[in-house]
This record gives structure tokens, sequence and C-alpha cells, in this order.
């Protein structure tokens, strides 16, 4: 098989850079290592910044998003010394769309199969080679062999891809912060708490209220990362979350049986070269943020952004400008969202060394945000999301 760009990952990131490649003629083969059926299983993302919807609106796949999409102009903020709201449509003009990444992800496949993109699922062994040369991809699919021959391979195949890998060591820098506690997760069939997000700082550690529609909640705690979230019964997380949450919002929130239940470590990831020959690294390929700045599928969107651009200078234009400064681009990005997540999680989160000192530096860090407009406008900013 011979086609342009091979794309490791049947993600958000691989589907999209394979949508917006094929609707500019650029031909693609997407491997993805497991079922479509698993991959719109997980459960992830659920704030989309201004710059998703348009880039999946650019994409053909906006439609549904608009529909059953809920944007969003604030969130809340819960300290021991109460709640306050942080909005974004006073203090940048702008907001984010509360839709899950599973759904955009569904969205996205059935663009690609009206588009008759080639996405091969359970495709096993995937190994890009003669990435200086002349570039193939391998993958094993029913006990054979296959080769794809390209101009170029995305590596969109997140933290725990191969493509990151093929890069050597002497090549890449990697730097990390691995942070000592991870969120339990849960998703129920009930109204969501508030109207909009809720996060919350708690002596007994962070809480977060969010939503996917008006009849389903995701709620996350913070716990030790190494806890088994099967220890968890729904009746406990419901107690611990109520705990965390402000009084008169524990006290009014519907509760159900959970639907989904998992622990998500917390990282901070970022691998200094997306690029290596023809390989381009995107999304959790290249970098990992926690959670708490809702920062993650965003990022991947913005590499594929700037990817897309490259590439389709590179055919249409014969330019490869794009292409040579991707990994320049997207890392300027990726640094200032890996700064805004972990300093919202620093100021959210319990941490087990936390002394008296650390302590009252959060509660400053609180305490600017709920008095000083330009705490919140610089906030706000980063929440909904950097210019591309
Ligand atoms: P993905 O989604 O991990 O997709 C990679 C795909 O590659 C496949 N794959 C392979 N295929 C072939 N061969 C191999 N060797 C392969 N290895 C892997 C995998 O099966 C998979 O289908 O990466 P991508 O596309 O870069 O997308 C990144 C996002 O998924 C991620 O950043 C976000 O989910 C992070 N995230 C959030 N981001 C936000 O922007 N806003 C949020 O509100 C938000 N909340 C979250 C999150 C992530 C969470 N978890 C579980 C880590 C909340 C949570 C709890
Ligand atoms: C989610 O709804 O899953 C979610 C929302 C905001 C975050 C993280 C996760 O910061």
């Amino acid at each position: 098989m011979k086609t342009d760009v091979v794309i490791i990952g049947g993600g958000p990131s691989g589907l999209l850079l394979s949508q917006l490649l094929n609707k500019a003629g650029i031909g693609t083969v997407v491997l993805e290592r497991r079922t479509r059926k698993y991959v719109l299983s997980r459960i992830r993302a659920g704030v989309l910044e201004g710059g998703t919807v348009d880039l999946l609106e650019r994409a053909g796949c906006g439609d549904r998003m608009h529909r059953e999409g809920d944007p969003h102009e604030g969130c809340y903020l819960s300290t021991e010394r109460g709640m306050f709201r942080v909005d974004f449509r006073d203090l940048c003009g702008r907001q984010v769309m509360v839709y899950g990444q599973t759904e955009a992800t569904e969205d996205l496949y059935a663009a690609q199969d009206e588009m008759g993109a080639t996405v091969i699922h359970e495709a096993m062994e995937v190994m890009p080679h003669d990435l200086d040369g002349d570039p193939y991809v391998t993958y094993e699919k029913d006990g054979e062999t296959h080769r794809i021959d390209c101009d170029f391979v995305a590596g969109c195949d997140g933290y725990h891809g191969v493509s990151r890998s093929v890069i050597p060591k002497g090549k890449k820098e990697e730097i990390e912060r691995v942070y000592p506690f991870g969120w339990l997760g849960i998703l129920s069939r009930t109204r969501p708490a508030a109207d909009e997000l809720i996060y919350a700082n708690h002596p007994r550690g962070f809480a977060l209220a969010s939503m996917r529609n008006a009849n389903l909640s995701r709620y996350y705690i913070q716990v030790p990362s190494d806890d088994d979230p099967e220890a968890w019964s729904d009746e406990a997380f419901w107690a611990e979350l109520k705990r965390r949450l402000p009084g008169e919002v524990a006290e009014t929130m519907e509760t159900g049986p959970s639907i989904e239940k998992s622990v998500a470590p917390l990282r901070s990831y970022v691998c200094t070269r997306m690029r290596h020959g023809a390989l381009f690294l995107a999304g959790d390929a290249a970098h990992i943020v926690p959670p708490t700045g809702a920062k993650g599928l965003n990022l991947a969107m913005s590499d594929i952004h700037y990817l897309s651009e490259g590439l389709i200078a590179h055919y249409k234009d014969n330019d490869g400008a794009g292409l040579d400064a991707y990994s320049d681009r997207a890392l300027r990005r990726v640094w200032r969202a890996i700064r805004f997540s972990w300093w919202m999680t620093s100021i959210l989160h319990r941490y087990p060394e936390q002394d008296d000192f650390d302590q009252r530096m959060q509660e400053m860090e609180l305490e600017n945000l709920r008095d000083l407009d330009a705490a919140r406008r610089a906030m706000a900013l980063n929440y909904v999301g950097l210019p591309l």
C-alpha cells in the first residue's frame, strides 16, 4: 500500500489530522490498535476551547456539537471561605464548550466514514521505519504483516504509543513532573450539581463537579494515585465528594449509580522534540498535562492545527517552512499550557508535604483570584485558550 501520510493512532488528534488532510485532497491511512467501540468507550475530556470548536467546525464536524454541546461563560472556584465565579465572557469576551471527547471522536469517525477515509482498527505491532530516507510503516493484522510506504508519519498514538520511542534517546529531551496524587472520576446519569463547573479546594483534597449534558454528570476527587477504583463504593465516593463541595451544592445534588469509575494519575510531561525526520508527534504522544486546566485535548487539537497547515503547504505550495517550524511553534503553546495546568493543580490540591507556608500561599492565590479582576482575567484567558 502507498499513501501520503500514515497516521498512527485513531484518537481525536489522529482523526482530526486525517479529516483536515483528506479535505485538502491529501491521502492518509489511520492505524489504530484498538477497536472503534473501545476508542468510543473511553471517558475523557469534557471542555473544548473556542479554538478547538473552530477546528472541529472547519473539519466539517461541528453540527452536532453546536446542537448538543453546552457553551459555558464561566466556572466556579470553591474554597473554605466560600465560592466565587470566574466570568470568562466579562473578563475576556470568550467562552468554552462543554462537549465530551467521546462525542467529538464519534463525530470525527462519522465524518471520516462519509469521506471514505481509511481507518484500520486492530492494527498491531505498528512500527515506523527509515524516517530519514524512504519512510514506511509496518503493522500486523489477522496474522499477516503489512507495509505502507509514505512521505510522512504522524505519531498521534497517545502517551503509551510507539511513535515517541523511535526517536533515539540522544535526540530528545524529556521533562517531567509526577504529582503525588491522582483523580478518581465517575460518570453518572444524574442532573449536574450546578449550571457550571465547580473546582473545589478543600482540606480533604480537590474535587471537581463537571458534566456532559443535562442528564449526565462527571465528578472527580483527589485520591492517592495508587488507589484502586474498585475499592471505592459509589456510596463512599458520593459521601467524600459531598464533603468537599460547597454545603448548598452538596445538599441539593442528585446522586445515583456510577456508569464508569477510574483513577487517572496526574503528570506533566514534554518531549522537547516533536519532529524526527519524516515523523511528527502530536497530542498526548508528545506531551501530557494534569487534567486540572482542561488542556490535554485542546493542546492535541492545536498541534494538529499547526501540523495540518505545514503538511498542506508542503503538498499544495511545495513550501516546507511550516513543517520545519512545527516543533517550535507547537512547543511554544505546549509550555504555556504546561504552566497553566501546573498552576491550577498547585492552587487546588492538597500535597502530602504541604506545610503552613504552602498552605498560606495557596489561600492567597485563591484570595487573589477572588479579589483581583486582573488575576481572574489571567486565569480566564488561559482557560478559554490562548490564540493559535
Ligand atoms: P489519545 O486519545 O490517547 O489517542 C491515541 C490513540 O492511539 C492509539 N494507540 C495506538 N495505535 C496504534 N499503534 C499503537 N502502538 C498505539 N498506541 C496507542 C490508542 O488506542 C488511542 O486510540 O491521544 P490524543 O489523540 O493525542 O488525544 C489526547 C486526549 O485524549 C487527552 O489529552 C485528553 O483526554 C486529556 N484530558 C482532557 N483534556 C482536555 O482538553 N479537557 C479536559 O477536560 C480533559 N479532561 C483528560 C481529562 C484526560 C483524562 N484522563 C483519563 C487521562 C480528564 C481525564 C480523566
Ligand atoms: C471533565 O468534565 O471530564 C473535566 C472537566 C474539566 C477538567 C477536567 C475534566 O478540568
